[in-house]
Formats: C-alpha cells, structure tokens, sequence
C-alpha cells in the first residue's frame, strides 16, 4: 500500500469569515491510499445524503426542521474515524447527519428517522436534530444549543470515575460558545480532569447572525482559554488537518485523563435550515471563496495530481454512491410509521 504524504500549505483567506491563516496545516501527515479512497467514499456520501433529504424534505416527506452538514464533511471524517467507538463515545449538536452516518449507522435508517418511520435510529421518534444509537456510542443529537456539552462531561465523568479507558467527544457550533452550559462543563471538566473533547465546528453563523456580530473575540480557541483547558484551532477544510489533530489530540486526551477543546474552521453550504436564505445575511463573494476550499474539492484535487484516481473514477463513485441512497430513501419510504401505543414508550416526560 502506497503512503502518500501531503504538503497542503497554507490555507487560502476567504472573504469575509474566514480566519484560516491561524490554522493549523498538518504537513506531511501521512494519509495511505486506501485510507484516502475510503475518506473520499465518506465525503461523497454525506454529501449526497444531504442531497436526497433535502429533495425529500422539498418533497414534503420531511417535516420540522433540516439542517445540513454539506461543507463540514472535513471535520466529521477526521474526527469521528480517529475514534475507536467501541470504547469512545460521541455527544452532538442538532447538525447531526453527517456525525450519525460516520459513527456506522446505515443511511437507511437515518431516511427512516428523518421520514419519521419505526425502523428508524431513534425509532421514528427523534427527527432530524435527534439521530441516536447507544449500540453505536452515538449518544444524540440535540435541539438545545449547548444541550449536549453538559452531557458529554458527565459521560467523559463516568468513564473515568469506572476507570475505562474511552474518552467523549462532543461536537457543537460556535453559537453554542455563547451559551452557560458550555463555561459550567469546561470549568469542571477541567477541575475533575474528564477525558472529553469540545468540538467547537465553527461555521462562521449561529443561525443567521455571523461570528462578528455573536463572539466578543474572533478566535473561539481564545474564549476557551480561562479553564486551563488545552486549546487548538485547526483547518476542518482539510482531512489531513483534521486527522493528524485527531489522532494527536485523543491520544494525549486518553493519555493524560484530562480535557482539551478544538476549534475547526469551516463553513455550512446551505443556510442554517432549510428555508433559510443565507443571502440575505453573508455575501457570494464570501461563499464563493469557502467553495474554492470545499472539503471535496482538496480531496478529489489531490487524488487526481497524484494520480490516484482519475476524475471519472470519482464521477463514477459518486453515482455508485447515489444509487445506493436512492435505494436507502426507497426503502425508508416503505417502511412503517409507529403506532400510536409506541407514543410514549422511550421517551422521558
Ligand atoms: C438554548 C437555545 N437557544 C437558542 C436556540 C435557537 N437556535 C437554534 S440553532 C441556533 C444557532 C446555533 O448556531 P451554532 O451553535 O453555531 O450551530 P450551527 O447551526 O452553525 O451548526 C440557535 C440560536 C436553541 N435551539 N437553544
Ligand atoms: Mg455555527
């Protein structure tokens, strides 16, 4: 097996949001080809999944509410891949899809949940902000804007408190930093030295409102520095960046028994749900440079200089790749909606 080593170089600035100099490059972190394809696969399927619910919820199969992951694809395949989710655990935020999926839940059953079916992850009942999977260490999304940071530092509590060697890691947006919940479980993660991970996915918006116009400071990794936490920002545009902070990071986190909390840089493509039109609140010129560092493109760009893969190879995975949900979105469609008498069964009131 061949290893390709990448030198990625700087990132691009964008314009507008995009504090991407501070980030860190992970040069010549060593990816092998395989590793690089089967990456490239995961991308391609959270992409399109996003793709067909989208259509689906335009379709009016999907009620509620809709939040796509296309354009963090970088930061969830880094992350979640560097787990061992046998023994790690994973607490999210409501931007989920993408986070459900790599944590090895088929995408049929996410349709089926998003379709509000009985078949699916959360048995129909949770919708789109709340896929869960215990068997999978996949412990929720979560419609509370910093809901799950409290959560995943009681998890990364218990685990250290019955002596396992996992460690949590909680995903969460920047808007999420604005909230008490995430200063009350950093101070005591930090204080009971608990092996869980603050992901904070910075996608430059918490709803429509930009990092500007919502954070005292513009590097979040500086707003989390009080607790004595080990901070890092990093380039979620880049699955070389992301990996080699991962893997780096969770092992030191294992390692040491204490937290450590990450920035990554990135952007959501869509608005912040569905209906929500992101020009009336950031500019193109701002888009059109974040498309120029599409997680996406700097993968497919790279495999095809290194002639890894060629572009119709790619065109050719990524139908492959559309047949496959096209079938898991008809199957869902089939699948039943639960009965009434399930109403109240695992749910908390
Ligand atoms: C406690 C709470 N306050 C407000 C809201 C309304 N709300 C829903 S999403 C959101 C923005 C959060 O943005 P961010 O944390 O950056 O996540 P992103 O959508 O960018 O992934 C807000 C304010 C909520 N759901 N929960
Ligand atoms: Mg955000």
């Amino acid at each position: 097996m061949s290893v390709v080593a990448r030198k990625p170089g700087p990132p691009e600035s964008a314009a507008g949001n995009a504090p991407h100099a501070t980030a860190t490059a992970a040069r010549n972190f060593p990816l092998d080809t395989a590793t690089l394809k089967h990456y490239l696969r995961q991308m391609v399927t959270l992409r399109e999944f996003e793709h067909l619910g989208e259509r689906e919820f335009k379709n009016g199969l999907i009620r509620g509410y809709y939040h796509s992951y296309a354009g963090q694809e970088a930061v969830g395949v880094g992350l979640v891949n560097a787990l061992d989710l046998h023994r790690d655990y994973i607490v999210d935020h409501y931007r989920d899809h993408g986070h459900v999926l790599l944590s090895g839940v088929e995408p049929k059953l996410v349709y089926a949940e998003l379709f509000g079916r009985r078949t699916g992850v959360s048995k129909g009942k949770g919708g789109s902000m709340h896929m869960y999977s215990p068997e999978h260490h996949f412990l929720g999304g979560d419609g509370i804007v910093g809901g799950g940071i409290s959560i995943a530092t009681g998890v990364g509590l218990a685990l250290k408190q019955q002596k396992q060697d996992g460690i949590c890691v909680c995903f969460f947006g920047d808007g999420a930093l604005d909230t008490g919940t995430f200063h009350e479980s950093m101070n005591l993660a930090s204080l009971w030295q608990i092996p869980v991970v603050f992901i904070c996915v910075n996608n430059m918006y918490s709803m429509g409102t930009s990092l500007e116009r919502h954070s005292s400071l513009p590097r979040l990794v500086d707003r989390a520095q009080g607790y004595g936490v080990p901070t890092e920002q990093i380039d979620g545009q880049d699955v070389w960046a992301t990996t080699a902070a991962a893997e780096r990071i969770f092992r030191q986190v294992r390692e040491q028994q204490r937290p450590y909390f990450i920035e990554a840089l990135t952007y959501r493509y869509q608005g912040h749900g569905i209906h929500d039109k992101p020009l009336n609140y950031r500019s193109l010129e701002e888009e059109t440079a974040w498309h120029a560092r599409d997680p996406l493109k700097l993968l497919t760009d790279y495999l095809v200089q290194e002639k890894v893969l060629s572009h119709k190879q790619i065109e050719q995975l990524r139908t492959e790749v559309v047949a496959s949900l096209e079938a898991d979105v008809a199957e869902a469609k089939q699948a039943p909606e639960p009965d009434p008498e399930e109403l109240l069964q695992d749910v908390t009131l």
